[in-house]
């Protein structure tokens, strides 16, 4: 069955959100590393492989479904920050407005009865969850440790074990 034309656009949308969501993300870690926090640096630039990864996911999603996906041009991501804290806040308030953009493309699905499409997209809701739930504690972190240098750096050594782990949709 061929994709419903609006679910097909919203997809599309929705790799360029994601490929925003890493060039945001590059920031943050460029915001960490220039500041000498290389562990919450490394954490953003494995959230970076994470956002490619949902992008390639949706990309041969179209490419199964006969769909050529178009790659719009990315926005500037316009981030300064005043303190540790602030990435951190506005990790969340993205991941916060990608989860309500996955929740519109499911919503559309559903209207035209595309249960492969909710099917796919099921994965990205619960990735959405496990994404809102990394940012709330990395706040709580940071407001629990984050005022004590020791506090930070034993904070920052642990954002530093953190690997890519290729996520299971098909890329
Ligand atoms: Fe793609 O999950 Fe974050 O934005």
């Amino acid at each position: 069955m061929a994709l419903d034309d609006k679910v097909a656009a919203l997809l599309n949308e929705q790799i360029n959100k994601e490929l925003f969501s890493a060039y945001l993300y590059l920031t943050f870690a460029d915001y960490y590393d220039e500041r000498g926090l290389k562990g919450f640096a490394n954490w953003y630039t494995i959230q970076v492989e994470e956002e490619l990864a949902h992008a390639k996911g949706l990309r041969r999603y179209l490419l199964d479904n006969d769909v050529h996906p178009v790659m719009e041009a990315i926005a500037r991501p316009d981030m300064s920050f005043d303190d540790d804290m602030g990435p951190l806040k506005a990790a969340l308030e993205h991941e916060q407005f990608i989860t309500k953009s996955i929740y519109e493309c499911y919503l559309a699905a559903q209207k035209v009865n595309d249960l492969r499409t909710m099917k796919l997209l099921d994965w990205y809701i619960a990735e959405q969850g496990e994404e809102e739930t990394n940012s709330k504690d990395m706040i709580t972190n940071m407001e629990l440790f984050g005022s004590d240098p020791k506090g930070l750096y034993d904070l920052d050594r642990e954002y530093l074990s953190r690997t890519f782990n290729p996520p299971t949709i098909a890329m």
